[in-house]
């Protein structure tokens, strides 16, 4: 049974996250996140660059229009996954992996993400617990009784949006097969894509998922009870430290898409968490500014598929 996302439990099937790699189809200069503005991972970094006042530039992958297995966006990210950051021309992927190098590279300006060698140790597990919760399964599988908020409600259909993923890569892989490198992305991220959706669709899987996450959250506020939470710290540290990056998107995440009464109490030590997490200047604006569906996904979605119609008919 699958109860974690295949990047935390499959090094094997996912290409290994690339740090500061330079590559000559990213832009030369300057800072650069390629990221979809409702992205859990996204949503993570893009609050670790505001939290340590990085100044970067936009680059929205809609995943809305599968943008994300554009060959120019599979020649920067193999993954055909957000985020990816690219500083001057090199590339740094996976979402851990880009947080640490951002600490590294940019917390000595205002101290941000500086914790002690042993809150480290803490922080580390903190930060592995969150990333191995299966929050893509728990976004887009259908778990009984709990509706999920547009633009989600018509893609939690039993793994349809998988299969149609699946199916357009058997169509790029067929397209692209005389270019190895593109083939060769598209080829392991269908493997990635369907072993997620057999996760989501196999029976009992939902509920073993949603069982696996309340443990997770037990364990979460039995931290917060006992650790420096409790006095006025964050979840690992006395400072805010990117355990607390991590768990902040997840929160709002599993909010958002109707699973608190499942995952826990209303009132409980986790919501004054998830409250003081919320209330940072960095969370509203790295997350809530971007979760805006409206103007942030289905305009933009709507404009850029239009264009490519256009585009096609004019080519035609
Ligand atoms: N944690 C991994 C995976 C990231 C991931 O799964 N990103 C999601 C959005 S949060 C994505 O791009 N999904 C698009 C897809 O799988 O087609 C990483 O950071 O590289």
């Amino acid at each position: 049974m699958r109860l974690k996302p295949v990047y935390a439990t499959d090094p094997n099937l996912v290409d290994a996250p690339l740090t500061e790699v330079p590559n000559q189809w990213a832009p030369q200069q300057g800072i650069h996140l390629y990221h979809f503005p409702l992205s859990l991972d996204s949503q993570k970094v893009r609050q670790g660059l505001e939290e340590l006042g990085v100044q970067w530039q936009s680059h929205p992958i809609l995943l809305s229009a599968h943008q994300q297995f554009s060959p120019s966006y599979v020649r920067i990210n193999s993954r055909c996954v957000v985020p990816t950051l690219v500083i001057d021309g090199k590339v740094t992927t996976d979402t851990i992996n880009i947080l640490d190098l951002l600490g590294a590279r940019f917390s000595n300006a205002n101290q941000s993400f500086e914790t002690s060698a042993e809150e480290k140790e803490l922080v580390n597990y903190w930060v592995d617990k969150a990333a191995g919760l299966f929050i893509e399964a728990l976004t887009y599988g259908h778990i009984d009784g709990v509706k999920k908020p547009f633009p989600l409600g018509n893609a939690s259909d039993s793994g349809r949006s998988h299969q149609d993923k699946v199916d357009l890569l058997s169509g790029l892989i067929e397209t692209y097969k005389k270019d190895l490198t593109l083939k060769a992305a598209y080829e392991k991220k269908r493997a990635v894509i369907e072993a997620t959706k057999e996760a989501m669709v196999a029976p009992g899987q939902m509920s073993a998922i949603v069982d696996a996450t309340r443990v997770e959250l037990a364990d979460l506020a039995h931290q917060l009870a006992a650790g420096q939470f409790n006095h006025g710290g964050w979840l690992a540290s006395d400072a805010f430290s990117l355990a607390d990056v991590q768990w902040g998107a997840v929160l709002y995440r599993l909010q958002w898409v109707g699973l608190q009464p499942l995952l826990w109490e209303e009132g409980s030590i986790i919501s004054a968490y998830a409250e003081k997490l919320f209330a940072k200047a960095s969370f509203q604006t790295g997350v809530v500014q971007w979760s805006r569906v409206g103007r942030k996904v289905v305009l933009p979605t709507i404009r850029y598929k239009l264009l490519k119609s256009l585009r096609l008919k004019r080519d035609a």
